[in-house]
């Protein structure tokens, strides 16, 4: 086959693609049948007893059948990722909305009416595959695209800077955020003394560190998470013109958080809480939404930014490059198989495509090394590509040959190039086709084992993240720190840190210092210490509103989660004009009880259970709705678990609903000073106190929509004071 013939309009390719790697992996399906043999098609007649001497005797070493079944059982794991272990994934397609020509000749990027298919796959960092969704960690955003011409990996993150600036720091970055190597512990988590002595001998992590802080790391769902290329890399359109670029997806349902203690809660309750609720969405028809955009910047102008492009710890802000939008993602399948796909996934930033190409960032450079090398022990050999879901959609042929595990089945006696033997002409391939080339760029300068000065600014950019923060996303800044340092046990590693922080904001670094029984922060020490650089950049912005997650405009309660609680005797119009208007709305609600079963209302109509208060707590949802009827309020009332739940509610800030009598239940947050309505002092932020009338005009409904839509009421009044 010729290499130019390779190059195939974009459009009815991709179209196929589409159809061919659903119909590709379907191919590897293997579905149940009413018969079982061995590996070898061999039928069995019995899969319940091993071949033994005798009834009651020794099992036979000649059972082969037995021996295929158990070998195969003992070699059923593959090692973990090093990192990136714990991940859920999903398959879905891109559209671009309008061709990208002038910037790139990629040919998924040009055909609106083409979808290209997609996987993507989600992960925390740290934890091993076992560990918990929602811990507090950076989180992977990797996709593939299978394209007509060749699969492209964007392999990003959820936050857009990383913590060192040269791939040569990862292993000693991820030795120190692993745990600790003589005990094994802790688990997927960032809080103990190895990873912040790393860090606080790095500041160059210092802007990292402020993200890791945020509620960024503690996303509420995988389907509220910004994605970000991190790296700059290179577009290049068929006349060879290169722009550099910044990727970023953006979630359609937003971006959100999840309040600390409740992500701690949720880790011990439902470890898999970010799994489900991304499998969930998808069985249940909401598929997950996200926006590409670019930041182009245009050739040359990359000095003016006013940082080094290549420096992987800064970000372009929004407000200096706006980011264009100019497609969209749609998950809407979940994996037929864990292992098979999310598992056996291989994703390399080095999977590219003809008009995009890397840039020299130095943390790029090294990943484009490592990802093939992780495959080879993880996925055990060097034809990983020839896994169903790392198959590319388009033809696909070179010379390589052999090699463990193999599967195809390669003809003929030519296996090189050049080589007239193949179909009796000449077959060369030498540059002078079409198909990938690197750009082209000039380069002359001496072999250095040195970082550029350009990039020694490590607190600019994370002083405009402080700057660009709510102030509540400021407390919280500062509790996380706080949380994690004090788990540190030597107190010169604290020191070292919030001497560090000085550099950011001197008040940040004082309220952070202040309970970890420490000195004040003293930037001169941070200042004196060796890898400190003392070169700060002046940012062309004071703050930028895209670095926020709170107030931004557009808030949905698509497919947010509300409790209703109840139980025998609740007043049942009020909860059904609710659950319609909610169901409208695209929200989800369940109804919670003490027990499972049925529930009657008032008039003694009986109700279907979806959970109780235990196997369902507060933590898994999003708003809490009590309806009236005395009889279920007073029950409610004094019933701790049902107390427990609307104390833990209001404490994370969730919108909570109560119908007449319902608000019976709020006095127990002891802000209360009677039982009426009337009497009741209520803190007011995410508090609604309704009549049944309000809620059959539909006004409740109105207003339980824009108070969920509002994710948090961040700025509740005594929270702290919450015993939940
Ligand atoms: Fe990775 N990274 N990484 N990484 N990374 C891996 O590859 C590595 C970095 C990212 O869902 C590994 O297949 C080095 C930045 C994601 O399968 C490994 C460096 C970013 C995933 C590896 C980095 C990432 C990985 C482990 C520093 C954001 C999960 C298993 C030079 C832009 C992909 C594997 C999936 C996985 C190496 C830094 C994202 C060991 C050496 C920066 C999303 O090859």
């Amino acid at each position: 086959m010729s290499a130019t013939r390779r190059k195939t309009s974009t459009s009815s390719k991709s179209m196929d693609a589409a159809v061919d790697k659903k119909a590709q992996l379907d191919q590897f399906t293997q579905g149940s049948a009413g018969t079982l043999t061995t590996n070898q098609g061999l039928e069995l007649s019995d899969n319940h007893n091993s071949l033994k001497a005798g009834l009651r005797g020794p099992t036979l070493l000649e059972d082969f059948i037995l021996r295929e079944k158990i070998t195969h059982f003992d070699h059923e794991r593959i090692p973990e990722r090093a990192v990136h272990a714990r991940g859920s994934g999903a398959h879905g397609y891109f559209k671009v909305y309008k061709p990208m020509v002038q910037y790139t000749s990629a040919a998924f990027l040009q055909d609106p009416s083409v979808e290209t298919p997609v996987f993507v796959r989600f992960s925390t960092v740290a934890g091993s595959q076992g560990s918990a969704d929602t811990v507090r960690d950076v989180r992977g955003f990797a996709v593939k695209f299978y394209t007509s011409e060749g699969n492209y990996d964007l392999v990003g993150n959820n936050i857009p800077v990383f913590f060192i600036q040269d791939a040569i720091k990862f292993p000693d970055l991820i030795h120190a955020v692993k745990p600790e190597p003589h005990h094994g512990m802790p688990q997927a988590a960032s809080a103990h003394d190895t990873f912040w002595d790393f860090a606080s001998l790095m500041p160059e992590s210092t802007h990292m560190l402020m993200w890791a802080m945020s509620d960024r790391a503690l996303p509420r769902s995988l389907r509220m998470m910004e994605g970000f290329g991190i790296h700059a890399f290179r577009l290049i359109n068929a006349r060879g013109d290169s722009h550099f670029v910044k990727f970023h997806w953006k979630p359609k349902l937003g971006v959100h958080g999840l309040a600390w203690d409740e992500a701690q809660k949720i880790a011990g309750k439902d470890g898999d809480f970010h799994r489900r609720d991304l499998w969930e969405s998808i069985e249940s028809g909401n598929f997950p939404e996200w926006e590409l955009g670019v930041q182009i910047v245009d050739a040359g102008k990359e000095a003016e930014l006013g940082f080094d492009i290549l420096d992987p710890t800064k970000l372009i802000p929004e407000s200096q490059v706006p980011v264009q939008i100019i497609g969209k993602m749609v998950l809407n399948r979940n994996p037929d198989n864990f292992f098979a796909e999310t598992e056996q996934v291989a994703f390399h930033p080095g999977h590219l495509v003809p008009g995009i190409d890397f840039s020299n960032d130095p943390l790029l450079q090294g990943r484009l090394f490592s990802y093939t090398d992780t495959q080879l022990s993880r996925l055990g050999g060097a034809n990983f590509h020839e896994i169903p879901i790392n198959r590319g959609v388009c033809p696909m042929h070179n010379f390589q040959r052999d090699g463990i595990h193999r599967q195809t089945i390669n003809k003929g006696r030519v296996a090189y190039e050049p080589n007239t033997l193949g179909n009796g002409t000449e077959f060369r391939v030498d540059g002078s086709m079409q198909g990938f080339h690197s750009y082209a760029e000039p380069m002359e300068s001496p072999k250095i084992r040195r970082r550029s000065p350009s990039f020694d600014d490590h607190f600019s950019q994370a002083t405009l993240f402080w700057n660009s923060q709510s102030s509540v996303e400021k407390d919280h800044i500062v509790a996380a720190f706080r949380f994690e340092l004090s788990k540190v046990e030597v107190p010169e590693i604290r020191q070292r840190m919030v001497d560090n922080l000085a550099h950011v904001d001197l008040k940040l670094a004082s309220r952070v210092a202040a309970p970890l029984g420490i000195n004040p922060p003293d930037p001169k020490a941070a200042a004196g210490r060796l890898g400190f650089r003392d070169y700060r950049i002046t940012n062309k912005v004071d703050e930028d509103a895209s670095l926020r997650m709170v107030g931004r405009p557009g808030g949905s309660v698509m497919t947010r989660k509300i409790a209703i609680l109840v139980s025998d005797g609740f007043d049942y119009p009020a909860v059904k004009r609710l659950q319609l208007d909610m169901a409208d709305a695209g929200a989800i609600c369940k109804i919670l009880a003490p027990h499972l079963g049925t529930v009657s209302t008032v008039s003694g109509k009986q109700i279907p259970v979806d959970h109780t208060f235990t196997n369902m707590p507060s933590i898994m949802f999003d708003a809490v709705l009590i309806p009236g009827g005395s009889g279920s309020v007073t029950h409610l009332c004094g019933l701790g678990e049902a107390v427990h739940f609307v104390l833990e509610a209001y404490k994370h800030c969730k919108t909570i609903c109560v119908v007449n009598e319902g608000v019976q239940l709020l006095a127990t947050l002891g802000f209360s000073q009677g039982k009426n309505p009337e009497q009741i002092a209520v803190p007011t932020a995410g508090v609604l106190i309704a009549d049944i009338r309000k809620v059959l005009d539909g006004q409740v409904s109105t207003d339980l929509v824009a108070a969920m839509a509002m994710h948090r009421h961040w700025d509740r009044i005594n929270v702290d004071a919450i015993p939940a």
